[in-house]
C-alpha cells in the first residue's frame, strides 16, 4: 500500500482543500477579534495613547490569527490525511523545491513583516512617541502649544508630581484634566523607577539626573492606576497609587487650591526651584526642612512623608 491512496503531498488539490478549510476559520476569527474582543483589549481608551495601543493590538491580532490558524489547519490536515498507514514502509517522495510554494512563502512573509514595520513606525511617530519615554529632547511632540506640564519624580517608594504652571507645587496625588494634552517630565531622586499610569497607556523610565518626556491626552473621566515598573528596592511592590482624570474646571480648582495651600504654609518657598532634574545629594536635608514646614512628624526620613502618616490622601504634603 502506498501513500497514493490519499494523494501525494505535492498534489495541488491538497493546497486547495487546506485553503478552503482555513479561509472561513480565518474570517470568523478575525471578525470575532475585531468586533467582540477589540473593545475589551487593554489598556482601554482612557487616553489617546491608550486608544492607539488598543488599536495596534487589535490590528496585530487580526494579522496573527490567520497565520496561527494556517499552521494549525496544516498540522491537523497532515496528521489526518498524510498519516502513515499500517504496513506502509515506503519512504516519502524525494521532492526538491517547489517554486510556487517558495515564492508564495517569501512574498507572504515579506509583505507581513514589511507591512508591520511601516505600521509600527507610523504608529510610533504619529501619536508623539505612543506614550513611551522619548528622553530629554523628544523627537515627536504633539502639534499644540497648550500643554500641561507635569513633572513625575520617582523616589523610594512613591511618585510625587510637580506642576510648574501652578507655582511649582508638589503633591503625591495625580489629577489630570480631561481633553488636555499632558507632557510628563519623568525623573528620579535615587534609583531607577518607571512611571506607569496603566490606563493612560504611558510608560517612562525615571532615571536620576535625566528628564524623560512622554505625552498623553486623557479622554475619559475616572481613576487610573499608577505603578512603578522597575524593581527599585524593598517596597517596589507597594509603589502604586491611583490618579484621576477630572473635568478641566475641577482640575483648575484642585491645582489652584493646592498651590494656594502650599504657598500659605510656606511649602512652596522651601521646595527646591523647579528644574528638570534634582541633585539627590541635597534631598535628605531638604526632606527634613519640608517635614518641619509642613508640620508633620514621624516622617519616613525621605523627601516626603508617606500618605499613611499624613492621614489625608487628598493632600498628603500639607498638614
Ligand atoms: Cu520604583
Amino acid at each position: 500500500m502506498s501513500h497514493s491512496a490519499a494523494g501525494a503531498p505535492g498534489d495541488a488539490r491538497h493546497g486547495l482543500r487546506i485553503f478552503l478549510i482555513w479561509l472561513p476559520l480565518a474570517i470568523v476569527a478575525d471578525l470575532l477579534i475585531w468586533f467582540v474582543w477589540y473593545p475589551h483589549l487593554p489598556p482601554g481608551r482612557m487616553s489617546d495613547q491608550a486608544q492607539g495601543q488598543q488599536f495596534d493590538i487589535a490590528v496585530m491580532a487580526v494579522l496573527a490569527a490567520p497565520v496561527l490558524l494556517f499552521v494549525w489547519v496544516y498540522f491537523a490536515y497532515a496528521l489526518i490525511i498524510w498519516r502513515r498507514r499500517p504496513g506502509d514502509d515506503e519512504d516519502g517522495p524525494p521532492i526538491h523545491g517547489n517554486t510556487r510554494v517558495q515564492a508564495t512563502w517569501i512574498t507572504a512573509t515579506a509583505v507581513i513583516v514589511l507591512g508591520l514595520f511601516i505600521f509600527g513606525t507610523v504608529q510610533l511617530i504619529v501619536p508623539a512617541g505612543a506614550g513611551a519615554g522619548e528622553g530629554p529632547s523628544p523627537a515627536w511632540a504633539p502639534n499644540t502649544n497648550k500643554i500641561l506640564q507635569v513633572q513625575v519624580i520617582g523616589q523610594q517608594w512613591a511618585f510625587t508630581y510637580r506642576f510648574p504652571q501652578f507655582g511649582g507645587m508638589e503633591t503625591t496625588q495625580l489629577f489630570l484634566p480631561m481633553g488636555e494634552q499632558v507632557q510628563f517630565n519623568v525623573t528620579s531622586l535615587d534609583v531607577i523607577h518607571s512611571f506607569w499610569p496603566y490606563q493612560l497607556g504611558v510608560k517612562a523610565d525615571a532615571n536620576p539626573g535625566v528628564n524623560n518626556v512622554a505625552f498623553a491626552k486623557p479622554q475619559q473621566l475616572g481613576s487610573f492606576a499608577v505603578r512603578c515598573n522597575e524593581l527599585c528596592g524593598l517596597w517596589h511592590g507597594a509603589m502604586f497609587n491611583y490618579g484621576r482624570v477630572v473635568t478641566p474646571a475641577a482640575f483648575q480648582v484642585w491645582a489652584r487650591g493646592l498651590q494656594a495651600r502650599e504657598a500659605r504654609i510656606g511649602l512652596l518657598r522651601d521646595l527646591p526651584p523647579y528644574a528638570l532634574t534634582y541633585d539627590p545629594t541635597v534631598i535628605p536635608q531638604l526632606g527634613k526642612d519640608i517635614v518641619k514646614v509642613a508640620g508633620i512628624t514621624g516622617a519616613n526620613g525621605y523627601y516626603y512623608p508617606s500618605q499613611l502618616q499624613s492621614g489625608d490622601p487628598g493632600d498628603p504634603v500639607s498638614p
